[in-house]
């Protein structure tokens, strides 16, 4: 199998730590990419319509797309434990919310870094902050309860949490999540030691 990844794509991230946590790095081939809807570059668009990353290509040709798909299929071959306790716990609520956080962080960056500065509409980009706001706000609430999914053991949907607070930080720094969010931030100190998620720090 190869996955089309970037170091910098959160999204790609997600099955990579998957591989990681499962110990089965060995069976996914890296092909690392670059580019963006305006210039596509290296991103795998003659597999993927939508030219996005990760894809995951099998071994018979097989083009699987989006993140999530990509690692519920993984997890259903290499790491089960990834998934437990159902979609209603763990991918209904966690995994979705950590993608949207992401979504709107790389749209934030989009803004600011595709779009010409005459073009660019800061209400907006208030907006794609507000949702990120509001979604710390409810992680720290959840990380103030010890019987939450976010506390209970690492599922990929409070790996998916750790990658988007690692996201903020990589492109979102004066965001400062953490102020005033104390038991978040304990909680991210502590995912952030797996050796999962050390190993896929995101890079340009
Ligand atoms: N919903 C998708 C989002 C993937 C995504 O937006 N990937 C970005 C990189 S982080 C990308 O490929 N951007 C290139 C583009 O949009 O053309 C997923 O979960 O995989």
């Amino acid at each position: 199998m190869k996955l089309f990844y970037a170091t910098a794509s959160p999204f790609a991230r997600k099955p990579i730590v998957l591989l990681h946590e499962a110990k089965k790095t060995d069976e996914v081939e890296l092909v690392s990419v670059s580019g963006s809807a305006i210039d596509p570059g290296t991103l795998p668009t003659d597999i993927n319509p939508l030219g996005k990353i990760p894809t995951l290509v099998l071994d018979d040709g097989t083009a699987l797309f989006d993140s999530d798909i990509i690692c519920r299929f993984l997890a259903d071959t290499y790491a089960p434990w990834l998934y437990r306790g159902g979609a209603a716990t763990q991918s209904l609520t966690l995994e979705p919310l950590g993608n949207g956080m992401m979504e709107a962080a790389i749209l934030i960056v989009y803004e600011g870094g595709l779009r010409p500065k005459d073009m660019q509409f800061t209400p907006w980009i208030e907006g794609q902050g507000a949702k990120i706001t509001r979604a710390l706000d409810a992680l720290e609430y959840q990380a103030a309860d010890h019987g939450s999914v976010l506390c209970g053991p690492p599922s990929m949907g409070s790996l998916t949490i750790a990658i988007a607070l690692s996201y903020l930080d990589f492109r979102l720094p004066d965001l400062g999540w953490r102020k005033e969010r104390p038991r978040l931030k304990a909680w991210e100190a502590d995912i952030a030691r797996r050796p999962s998620l050390m190993a896929t720090t995101p890079a340009d």
